[in-house]
């Protein structure tokens, strides 16, 4: 079922991030610079903390492409740690002659103690490293290679940010597509609306004196997905759940919605369904709403596919809670290290590669092709069998 293969690898403070992608076609151009946008993209957003001036974030295709285009075998990725010189020791694979100072007392929230009690390490460190988000650094380089897949059919995936703590943002509820993608794109938040980014931006600054973190929502949209990914026939194909799973294995994704998702379960039914027109110019059916998020018995119906997904406030809090010494059982405040106060804008980004991996994947599924022209052509033939319909 699953067309594409992709794992990741490396520890937050560790020499780099690797991801080796597998199962895409052979002939797509790619070329650094379509990953590196988004890689610079997920560093930015006021809120984030220290870290993000020592990195920046560049792929390296160490296999699978030559001269700017795929071979069809795997697609070997790396990020590189700037931050690995400063840890050299700590981090070193190979053994040292003294323990280095452990981290033992877990923050509420991250994977620290249940990662601690699940693996038996009792430094901490051997797990946080890892559950860290900068991981998504390999997730959102994996998303760009799946990206220009994409839009090689015409599929365009972009997010913007919804809400941060209580600040909701309304602009984007009147705007075109093409107008919010562009105004999410020039702001720092990643939010399209300018009056709620303003106030987000207070909200952040004041958590961050509190010694606090924020949390929020993102959306991301899908345009020009064809009617007919995924599938009602069972379910680990649908491919709303496909997307659900993507979303919520994100660090820090406590929820996620489709079209108006919990919304949908307080109105009645003809406010929540999309009624059906036939375009007779253009050959094809037509929805005046898109509350279903495209997405209809898990598969897409051809409007755009709208997800969204809540991101809970970061866990490393200055203002620590209480927690326990996982060796002395004493209790004391929980561990603080340098961390960001709100990474809802970085977040949004690593949805969209997240949503194009799914979306990759469902196209490769229905259309396959070793090579691009084999699955242009396969896609044109589906198009063509639309227009007949
Ligand atoms: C980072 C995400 C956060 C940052 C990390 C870089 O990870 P975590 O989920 O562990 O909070 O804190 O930076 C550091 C660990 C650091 O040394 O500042 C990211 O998205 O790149």
């Amino acid at each position: 079922m699953s067309r594409l293969r992709w794992v990741t690898a490396g520890e937050s403070h560790g020499p780099e991030l690797t991801a080796v992608l597998e199962g895409i076609p052979a002939g797509l151009r790619l070329l650094a610079s379509d990953v590196n946008e988004d890689l610079a993209r997920r560093q930015r957003g006021y809120g984030r903390g220290g870290r993000m001036k020592i990195e920046t974030d560049a792929v390296l295709f160490a296999g699978g492409v030559r001269n700017g285009e795929t071979l069809g075998s795997p697609i070997a990725l790396t990020v590189k740690n700037r931050d690995y010189a400063n840890w050299t020791t700590r981090m070193a694979p190979e053994p040292l002659a003294e323990e280095p100072e452990p981290v033992t007392r877990p923050r509420p929230g991250h994977a620290d103690l249940a990662g601690g009690l699940k693996y038996n390490r009792k430094d901490l460190r051997d797990v946080l490293e890892r559950a860290s988000a900068r991981e998504t650094a390999a997730r959102v380089a994996v998303g760009g290679v799946c990206k220009a897949l994409l839009r090689s059919i015409g599929i365009d995936v972009f997010a913007h940010v919804v809400s941060i703590g209580d600040v909701i943002a309304t602009a984007h509820e009147s705007i075109e597509l093409q107008a919010l993608r562009a105004s999410a794109r020039s702001s720092d938040l990643a939010c399209a609306d300018a009056n709620a980014e303003a106030k987000m931006r207070e909200a952040i600054h004041a958590a961050a004196h509190a010694g606090d973190t924020l949390g929020g929502v993102f959306e991301v949209i899908a345009t020009g997905v064809m009617p007919g990914l995924g599938s009602h026939v069972m379910w680990d194909r649908k491919l709303d759940g496909r997307l659900a799973q993507a979303l919520m294995s994100i660090q820090a994704i406590k929820g996620v919605e489709i079209g108006l998702g919990f919304g949908a379960a307080g109105v009645r039914g003809s406010q929540v369904h999309d009624a059906i027109f036939y375009d007779e110019q253009r050959h094809q059916f037509s929805r005046p709403t898109n509350r279903a998020g495209g997405l209809e018995g898990g598969i897409t119906n051809g409007e755009p596919v709208v997800v969204r997904g809540a991101m809970k406030p970061i866990a490393t809090l200055k203002k620590a809670l209480a927690s326990v010494d996982v060796r002395s059982k004493q209790a004391y405040e929980a561990a603080h290290e340098r961390s960001d106060i709100c990474a809802v804008a970085a977040a949004s980004v690593v949805g969209e590669a997240m949503v194009a991996v799914v979306l990759a994947d469902a196209v490769l599924e229905k259309f396959a092709g070793d090579s691009l022209t084999e699955l242009i052509r396969n896609v044109e033939g589906y198009n063509k069998q639309l227009m007949e319909y």
